[in-house]
């Protein structure tokens, strides 16, 4: 209850920031995109992991201002990098479960995209595997109607959950991102990294974008590449960053 009182004042006080991580090209290296990420700094200068706030957000209902907030945020940040000549990036999302079950998501999503001049086909919403698996109707709706606008859905944390193939087939989806998890296990046995494998196979046969995420060194950019893996984001090519930050990195790339 006490973090709910901080997190909303903090948000209330403009403590609250978006940060940036490039995803990059693993052929070109070069950058294509970034996803965008929230960050809670209290006034004592201390951060708090958003895997700590998030779900207090979505608890107290303040995730629905507050996801507004980084959606609008990133969309601004888009149209601006756009301005700056660093067009044909794309930005993603990440979109909680309360969000998107918000009957009001779709109006927010839709006045994002037009009071801030982003182009839509630009935007990426990121859902997570577990999402993705409660009411497939809902979802299978939902997602229909988020591609009428234009913008692409990718899903977050994918090898993690356990949807069935038959299932991700009938969703109209983009893009699949590799967790984290079966990114660190490349490198150890065979059967290390047979999931990541597996997704990129997937994404091939169903059409689907692939990337890769936590690649934090240059083997495991190598092996994702020679698995024919198109995309990846991490440390070894960039730690999530402002949006000045990112401006001046994408300037420097250049
Ligand atoms: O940035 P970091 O690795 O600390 O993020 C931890 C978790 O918080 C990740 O699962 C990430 O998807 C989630 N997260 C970060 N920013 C946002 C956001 O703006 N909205 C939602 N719903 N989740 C976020
Ligand atoms: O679940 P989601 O993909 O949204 O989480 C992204 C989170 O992963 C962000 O909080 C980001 O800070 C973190 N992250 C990004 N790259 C790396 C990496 O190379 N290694 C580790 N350990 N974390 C990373
Ligand atoms: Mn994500
Ligand atoms: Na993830």
């Amino acid at each position: 209850v006490r973090m709910m009182h901080a997190l909303r004042t903090a948000f209330g006080q403009n403590q609250l920031f978006v940060v940036y991580q490039p995803q990059i090209d693993l052929v070109t290296r070069r950058p294509v995109g970034a996803e965008a990420l929230l960050r809670w700094q209290t006034a004592d200068g201390k951060f708090v992991s958003p895997d700590k706030f998030i779900p207090i957000a979505e608890y107290s209902g303040l995730i629905i201002d507050m996801g507004e907030w980084v959606m609008r945020t990133a969309c601004r940040e888009l149209v601006g990098l756009r301005a700056a000549g660093h067009d044909n990036f794309t930005m993603s999302i990440n979109v909680s479960q309360v969000q998107f079950r918000h009957p009001y998501f779709l109006e927010m999503l839709r006045r994002a995209l037009a009071d801030t001049g982003a182009p839509p086909e630009f935007v990426e919403l990121e859902i997570t595997e577990s999402m993705a698996m409660e009411e497939p109707d809902l979802l299978i709706k939902m997602l229909a109607q988020i591609k009428q606008t234009g913008v692409s859905i990718a899903i977050d944390d994918f090898g993690t959950g356990f949807s069935s193939l038959s299932y991700l087939q009938r969703l109209q989806i983009d893009r699949l991102k590799i967790d984290r998890a079966f990114v660190t296990e490349i490198t150890g046995s065979a059967r290390g990294s047979s999931i990541a494998e597996m997704v990129i196979q997937l994404g091939r046969n169903l059409g689907l974008a692939v990337i890769a995420e936590g690649v934090e060194d240059e083997r495991q950019a190598q092996i994702l590449q020679s698995l024919g893996c198109p995309l990846a984001q991490g440390f070894l090519f960039a730690r999530p960053m402002t949006a000045d930050a990112l401006n001046g990195w994408l300037s420097n790339d250049a």
